[in-house]
C-alpha cells in the first residue's frame, strides 16, 4: 500500500485552479461522509436499517431508513468546511441552508444524491453517492443560485459502495478512482486517468420499457439485438444492475452503455433521472473519460435547469455508440 498516492497527497498535487484551497477540504469532506455512508450501510441490518420509513421524498419515493440516514451522514459531514454555501439533496425538497458561522471562507454549491440505487440495498447489490459541486455568486444562495447548467460544475464524483469501496472524481482534468483501504480508512488511487473505450459491445437499459420508448431508441437496442447477423455485424451484451452509479463505474473500466431514456409512461416528469445531482456530475464524469452524454437530442451538460429536482432522460457511455444513437433522433426529426 505505501507505493500508492492517497487522496490527499493526490489533492495536494492534482489541484492547481483557483478552487484548489476549497475542494481539497470538501472534496476530503466527501470522502469522509461516504466512507460514514459505507459503515451505515455494511450494518444496516445489523442496526434493523434495511426497511422503508414509509414516509415519500420530493420524488414521490417511499424512502428507505439508509435514504435518510445516508442523507444525515452528509449533510453533517459537509456543512463545516466553511466553504458550502448552500446544499441541495435528492431526499429534501427545497434548498438546505448552512448556519452563518460555517460560510466564512467561499461560496459553493453542494448537490447530491446520497444514496442512488437505494432499493437495491436490501438485496446487498451495489449501490452509491453522487456529488456535484458549483460555485455561488453569493453566500445566501437560493433556489435559483443553483440552476446552472453541468458545464458550470467544478467538481462531481461518486462513492460505489460495491466489493470495495470506491471515490471517483473529476475536477476537470480527466476522472481518477480512489479505493478504501479499510485498515488505514484512507482511500488510494488504484484508477488513474480512467478513460471509456469509444467502443462497445455492451448496453445497459431496463428491457421492460421496451413499448414505451421512442423509436430511435427502440431502433438502436433492435440492431445490438439482431447481433452479428444484423446490420452491426457484432453480437452485443446486456447488463441491468437498476444502480446508475454500478453501471457507470462498470462502463468506465470496460466500455459499454447506459440507458434511461425518454418513455411515455414518464413523459410528464420529463423523464426518470434527476438533472442536477445524477445526469450532470455523471455526464460530466463520463465526458472527462472521454465518453459522451445526451438526451437523444442534446448534451445533457448544457440543458439550463428549470428546477432543482428536475428530470431529464440519460443515455451516455462509449462515444461512438452514443453519437450513433444521437444520429437515429435526428433522421427521426427529419
Ligand atoms: P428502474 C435508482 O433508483 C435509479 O435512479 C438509478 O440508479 C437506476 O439506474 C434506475 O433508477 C433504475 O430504474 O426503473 O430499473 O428501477
Amino acid at each position: 500500500m505505501s507505493q500508492a498516492i492517497a487522496l490527499a497527497a493526490f489533492l495536494n498535487t492534482h489541484l492547481q485552479n483557483e478552487h484548489r484551497e476549497a475542494l481539497t477540504l470538501m472534496i476530503t469532506d466527501i470522502a469522509e461522509s461516504c466512507k460514514k455512508i459505507a459503515i451505515a450501510i455494511d450494518s444496516g441490518a445489523l442496526e434493523g436499517n434495511m426497511g422503508s420509513l414509509g414516509s415519500e421524498n420530493i420524488q414521490g419515493e417511499v424512502q428507505k431508513a439508509l435514504d435518510v440516514i445516508s442523507n444525515d451522514i452528509f449533510v453533517e459531514a459537509n456543512q463545516r468546511s466553511g466553504y458550502v454555501a448552500g446544499m441541495v439533496s435528492e431526499e429534501i425538497s427545497d434548498v438546505i441552508e448552512v448556519a452563518e458561522k460555517h460560510k466564512q471562507h467561499g461560496q459553493y454549491l453542494l448537490l447530491f444524491d446520497p444514496l442512488d440505487g437505494s432499493s437495491n440495498v436490501n438485496v446487498n447489490i451495489s449501490v452509491g453517492t453522487i456529488f456535484s459541486i458549483l460555485k455561488s455568486s453569493n453566500n445566501h444562495p437560493k433556489l435559483v443560485d443553483f440552476l446552472q447548467p453541468g458545464v458550470s460544475q467544478i467538481c462531481a464524483g461518486y462513492a460505489m459502495y460495491g466489493s470495495s469501496t470506491m471515490f471517483v472524481l473529476t475536477t476537470g482534468n480527466g476522472v481518477n478512482g480512489f479505493t478504501l483501504d479499510a485498515e488505514s480508512g484512507k482511500f488510494y488511487l488504484t484508477h488513474p486517468d480512467m478513460q471509456i473505450p469509444k467502443d462497445t459491445q455492451e448496453f445497459a437499459v431496463n428491457m421492460s420499457n421496451y413499448r414505451f420508448w421512442q423509436e430511435p431508441v427502440q431502433r438502436y437496442i433492435d440492431e445490438c439485438l439482431q447481433g452479428e447477423e444484423g446490420d452491426r455485424g457484432k453480437d452485443f451484451n446486456m447488463r441491468w444492475v437498476a444502480s446508475m452509479v454500478a453501471e457507470v463505474h462498470r462502463i468506465l473500466i470496460r466500455g459499454g452503455v447506459f440507458l434511461y431514456p425518454m418513455d411515455s409512461k414518464l413523459r410528464n416528469q420529463g423523464g426518470k433521472l434527476r438533472l442536477m445531482y445524477e445526469a450532470n456530475p455523471i455526464s460530466f464524469i463520463v465526458e472527462q473519460a472521454g465518453g459522451a452524454a445526451t438526451t437523444g437530442t442534446k448534451r445533457i451538460l448544457e440543458i439550463k435547469p428549470m428546477g432543482i429536482h428536475e428530470r431529464v432522460p440519460v443515455m451516455l457511455g462509449s462515444k461512438n455508440e452514443i453519437d450513433r444513437i444521437v444520429k437515429y433522433h435526428a433522421l427521426k426529426k427529419r
